[in-house]
Parts: structure tokens; sequence; C-alpha cells
């Protein structure tokens, strides 16, 4: 898919984001809005995952570790073809499947997710179980910034330096907003980049809107031998619709249908 393409297919998952989170009348808009271009990146041009080989040893993993954000996962996996896009009209309702985390009971999902702070720690032992088995899948893991300061993150990326783990890349939804306030109000973990450098991580930037710049970073992949990869990229809460962007309010916010409309007029589509 071209970076054109990709971005025309972000404007219908966002399109879809809203959709299902006011259908479920529960959902974090602004974070999915923040990843979604990430994800749309992963899951159409990075990852060796699809329906058909989600079972296989050798398929590529993508765990997300900020778990909150799952609508975006959820229309990108519907896509995929990992189960019918009508699935996600019972989002949240009793006795779905489709809760507002993300659960292995769902197909596509790796991990169950949600208290942050766990991706990172199931991605390095991954990385790790490939490297023992010497096979060639990659292990992808998102982040959030505002969960970075966990502590678990920190002893992870320790390990993931010290067996040289190639095989394995954080992304960073870098949007500088958390639940209560700024990442860093609540607890500052700048710098980031030197942070994980000092841990003996290959480090970039990127900015995480922009297509092409997203296929370029993913395609430089490992940025250095014998070392885990961290990206850094930077993004907008709430990305795509101008009144939701960069306000917390929307962290877990649900659009009224005036709003909705709003939105998909923004987005370049009928309302
Ligand atoms: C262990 C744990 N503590 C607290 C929470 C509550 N919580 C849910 S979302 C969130 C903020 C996460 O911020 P960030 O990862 O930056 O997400 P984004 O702003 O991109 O949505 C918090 C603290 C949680 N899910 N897990």
């Amino acid at each position: 898919m071209t970076a054109k393409e990709l971005a025309k297919r972000s404007i219908e998952y966002r399109k879809k984001i809203l959709k299902y989170i006011v259908g479920a009348n529960a959902g974090h808009t602004g974070g999915s809005l923040s990843c979604v271009d990430i994800l749309n990146v992963l899951y159409n041009h990075v990852l060796n995952v699809n329906p058909e080989n989600f079972s296989s040893p050798d398929r590529d993993r993508y765990i997300q570790s900020k778990g909150h954000t799952v609508e975006a996962l959820y229309v990108v996996l519907a896509d995929k073809g990992f189960f019918p896009e009508s699935d996600l009209e019972t989002l949240c309702k009793y006795k779905s499947n489709y809760i507002g985390h993300p659960t292995k009971k769902v197909k596509g999902v790796e991990q169950n997710t949600g208290a942050l702070g766990h991706g990172l720690p199931i991605a390095v032992g991954n990385a790790i179980a490939a490297k023992l088995d010497d096979k060639d899948f990659r292990v992808f893991t998102l982040l959030g910034d505002g969960e970075l300061p966990e502590g678990s993150n920190w002893e992870a990326a320790l390990t993931a330096a010290h067996y040289k783990l190639d095989n394995l890349c954080a992304i960073l939804d870098y949007n500088k907003l958390q639940i209560s306030g700024t990442t860093a109000e609540v607890c500052n973990t700048e710098p980031i980049d030197g942070k994980f450098e000092s841990f003996g991580w290959s480090v970039r930037h990127v900015d995480g809107h922009d297509m092409n710049a997203l296929i370029r970073t993913f395609d430089a992949l490992p940025f250095t031998r014998d070392k885990p990869s961290f990206i850094i990229a930077h993004t907008i809460k709430g990305k795509g619709v101008s009144f939701m962007e960069d306000d917390n309010n929307w962290h877990y916010r649900i659009p009224t249908m005036d709003e909705v409309k709003a939105a998909k007029r923004e987005l370049g589509i009928d309302a």
C-alpha cells in the first residue's frame, strides 16, 4: 500500500473509531485517534500477521500496551479480516467479547492489556523466545507516554538491551498527554531518548502521523544490530478532528451526534 493509500485508510479508520465509540457509549477517543496511523502502517505495511497465519508460531507479534485505546486496534483488526466488522456493534455491550481493553478472546489480539506497564515486559519475553527458538519473527509493542513511569518498563528496557533483542521494537505514542494532565506534569520522564539510549537501545524520532516517515522508519529496523529499537512517534491526541486535538477532555469522552457530524465533515466524509 502506498503512503497515499494508507492516509486514505486512516480517514476510514478514524470515522469507524468514532462510530463504534458512539455506539458503545464508551471509549478512549483522543488516544485512539492519536495512535491509529501507527497501527495502520504496522498492519498494512510492516507486520507479517494475518487471520490465516495467526496461529503460526512464526507470525510477527504486536502487543498493544496502551490497551485503553483498543478501539483503534479493533477497527484495524476488523479491516484486516480477523473478525467481521459488524461484531463491533457489540462493543462494550453485556456478554460481548469486545470489551474496552484488549482480550485474547478476540481474534488478532496477542495479549490481554489495559493495566499499563505490561506490554513491554511481555514483548521482551516474546523476543527472547524468538532468539532461543532461532525464529525470525519480530515483536512490536505500542506504549503510551503516560504509561512510561510504570517501573516494569524500565526493568524490561534493561533486559531487552542485556539480551541484545534487535528483533524487538517499542513504539511510543508520544502525544504528551495522559489521563489527568500533561505527562510532564504527572510524572516527567524526559529526556526519553536519552534514557533509552543510556539503557542500551537504538532510538529514532518520527512524526507519528506522516505515512512516508513511518514507512521509512519501520523499513530501517533494526536501527542497530544487537540492540532493541525504540521509536518516539510524535503524535497529537485527538488527531484529525480539530476540536479534539490536544484537548485532554477527550481522553475518555463520547462525542454527541452533532460532534460526530462535525468530525466527519472535517475528515472529508459525508456526515
Ligand atoms: C497500571 C495502571 N494504572 C493506571 C491506569 C489508568 N489509566 C488509564 S489510561 C491512563 C493514561 C495513560 O496515558 P497514555 O499512556 O499517555 O495514553 P494516551 O494519553 O495516549 O491515551 C491511565 C493512567 C491503568 N490503566 N493502568
